[in-house]
């Protein structure tokens, strides 16, 4: 492969790959309801730069079963765990749009709980973010990551822990975010069937392997959108990994013999 590239044939010593093959991918992983989605918006409106595009990880919950099917109306089914994701879809996906190439992304219902049949094109950006509340789960996945972020819900949060008062402040403030605002509203949900999947899934998940992952985060934003400092430094850091990468692609370049010696 490395021979037909016109670069590798120029000067075949020097190994380049241009910007178009060169995505950063940023992951955003948090219990449900701890502001993925509206830190993922903040972030694209903050970074102010072309091509960023939000992959959210819900696209690729797996295709149930009728009878997984039938539990999920039920709220039985665990949406929360790694089985429910198709991870190997996801995987391969953005190995694709690594590559510059484009990916046919799954479109997903909630109101039926299920993958429709068509699919959306996605080109390769510049910047994608991905948003899950297992983005930092498989190990595949972090080796494909430029940018590792956890953003926290306080209700769990080690000071709070689960104390009464807390728990019930938590669960208030989650039931307004998740329930009223967004499952009910925009997921055709009812809130007794969210409460019930609340306590059988999406807490004991969030114990189990979202709160595992806070050492391996870069940067943590407890309280989500509200915070605006800490969002504030998640596009710092970004912009100096994007500028990182823009003055590596230059200096490929001066090496090439395209751009003049410094
Ligand atoms: P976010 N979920 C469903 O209830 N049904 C589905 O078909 C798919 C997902 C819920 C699930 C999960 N549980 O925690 C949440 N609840 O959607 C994930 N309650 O979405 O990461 O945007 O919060
Ligand atoms: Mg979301």
């Amino acid at each position: 492969m490395e021979s037909t590239s016109p670069f590798y044939s120029l000067v075949p010593e020097v190994k380049y790959s241009p910007p178009w093959q060169d995505l950063s991918i940023i992951g955003i992983a948090g219990s449900s309801g701890s502001g993925k989605t509206s830190v993922a918006m903040e972030i694209v409106k903050s970074l102010n730069l072309p091509w960023v595009v939000i992959l959210v990880m819900d696209s690729f919950y797996k295709t149930l079963t009728p009878e997984e099917h039938r539990k999920a109306h039920a709220n039985e089914y665990d949406f929360d765990c790694p089985e429910s994701i198709d991870f190997d879809l996801l995987v391969d996906t953005l190995r694709e749009l690594k590559q510059g190439k484009k990916a046919h992304i799954p479109v997903y219902s909630f109101a039926d709980h299920q993958r429709q049949t068509q699919t959306t094109t996605l080109y390769s950006p510049r910047v994608l973010i991905l948003e899950g509340i297992l983005a930092l789960h498989d190990p595949r996945i972090l080796s494909l990551l430029d940018v590792k972020k956890l953003t926290w819900m306080f209700a769990w949060d080690a000071e709070v822990g689960d104390h009464p008062f807390y728990f019930t402040k938590g669960l208030v403030l989650i039931l307004a975010q998740i329930a009223v605002l967004r499952d009910v509203r925009e997921r055709g949900r009812d809130i007794e069937g969210i409460i019930k999947q609340w306590f059988a899934f999406v807490k004991p998940s969030f114990t189990k392997y979202v709160e595992p992952q806070r050492p391996i985060s870069d940067i943590i934003i407890p309280r989500g959108i509200e915070n605006t400092t800490a969002i504030d430094m998640v596009v710092k850091h970004i912009q100096r990994k994007l500028q990182d990468k823009s003055e590596k692609h230059t200096e490929g370049l001066r090496k090439l013999g395209f751009l003049a010696a410094k």
